[in-house]
């Protein structure tokens, strides 16, 4: 496994200079966030980023995400063009050393959550999700902070209108579609398409979200056996759906698992959820057992930590602050160690 910590670019608050100094971390997971979502982008762009990585001595394999453009989503005539520039995306991407690349198929919303600074007993924030207030909200006009993409309420509007006629069968349809307009490119440089889980894993506003456990697992690697096609094992989205067997699905599909989110939730009653320190014992997940079951499937992908909570006075963006995520990390470089040498 190499351990990995996600940067967002140069107006990242946390340095790489800092994200090196946390103990064994290979490279940043990162993006070019400065072209609109459908657009190539350009060798120049991608080469600056990686020259920032290359100067702190970190490595820049993972990107965090290549946004899919919803007209892929929604099977409008004009995807072709759109899933051609993602294929030279991925082509210029591969001239830089990166080796995979996590996207989501979510309609419209990327991860959702009611709150961002929940207060905890100990004085710490997390980020929360509580249904009956998700329900109150106004998905006409929602943006937070963290997402790739946000669209203004006339986007939102229009877009909202457009899912109405698409189902779930249709919206895989649209995904095995885009799968197999890339995989050449992938095939051609080796590159690993990791789709990220529907966060959290069910419907939202009446829009369909098609990756949410492991049926959709199933599904996806039936319509497209192409080697390069696997998952981004993100335990807290996966894990908010509580059917979901974590440590069954990670061994299963170990192999399939190119890029490994870990972190914690506490349920709250069968729906809700607020995020928790990494820590088995902080939550209701079984990260050690999540972990063991990953080196059992002989995992061989990259890993970071996720959402961490604001500490120790802390006030960073909402999950991506440095030091739980480095606690984290820590924790996680731990777990991989020990089950690595003496579970075997
Ligand atoms: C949230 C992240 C997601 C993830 C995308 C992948 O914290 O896990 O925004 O980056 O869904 O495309």
């Amino acid at each position: 496994m190499k351990m990995t910590f996600r940067w967002y670019g140069e107006k990242d608050s946390i340095s790489l200079e800092y994200i090196k100094q946390i103990p064994n971390m290979s490279g940043v997971v990162t993006a070019v966030y400065d072209t609109p979502v459908g657009e190539v982008w350009a060798p120049e762009k991608i080469a600056k980023l990686k020259e920032l990585c290359d100067k702190a001595g970190l490595e820049m394999e993972v990107i965090e995400s290549v946004p899919v453009h919803e007209d892929i989503k929604l099977g409008k005539p004009t995807r072709d063009k759109y899933i051609a520039n993602y294929a030279q995306t991925i082509r210029n991407l591969g001239k830089f050393g990166v080796k995979c690349i996590c996207y989501n198929f979510m309609p419209v919303f990327d991860w959702l959550r009611t709150e961002l600074k929940h207060k905890n007993a100990d004085g710490s924030t997390c980020l929360s999700y509580c249904h009956e207030q998700l329900m109150k909200l106004d998905p006409h006009n929602l943006h937070l902070p963290g997402w790739d993409e946000s669209y203004s309420s006339e986007q939102l509007n229009g877009l909202l209108g457009e899912y109405s006629s698409i189902s779930h069968e249709q919206l895989f349809e649209n995904l095995v579609y885009f799968l197999n307009g890339i995989m050449p490119a992938c095939d051609e440089t080796g590159i690993n398409m990791a789709i990220h889980p529907d966060d959290p894993p069910w419907d939202m506003f009446g829009l369909p979200r098609i990756i949410t456990g492991a049926d959709s697992y199933d599904k996806m690697i039936a319509a497209v056996p192409d080697k390069h096609n696997g998952f981004t094992f993100c335990t807290g989205s996966l894990g908010a759906g509580r059917k979901n067997d974590l440590p069954a699905m990670a061994k299963k599909y170990a192999d399939r698992i190119f890029f490994a989110h870990i972190r914690q939730l506490k349920y709250e009653g069968d729906v809700d959820f607020a995020e928790a320190g990494h820590l088995t014992s902080a939550g209701s997940l079984d990260i050690s057992g999540i972990v063991k079951a990953l080196v059992d499937g002989g995992f061989d992908g990259y890993v970071r930590p996720d959402h961490g909570r604001n500490i120790w006075g802390e006030d960073g963006k909402p999950g991506y602050g440095l030091y739980d995520r480095a606690l984290g990390a820590a924790y996680l470089n731990g777990l991989f160690e020990a089950i690595e040498k003496y579970s075997k």
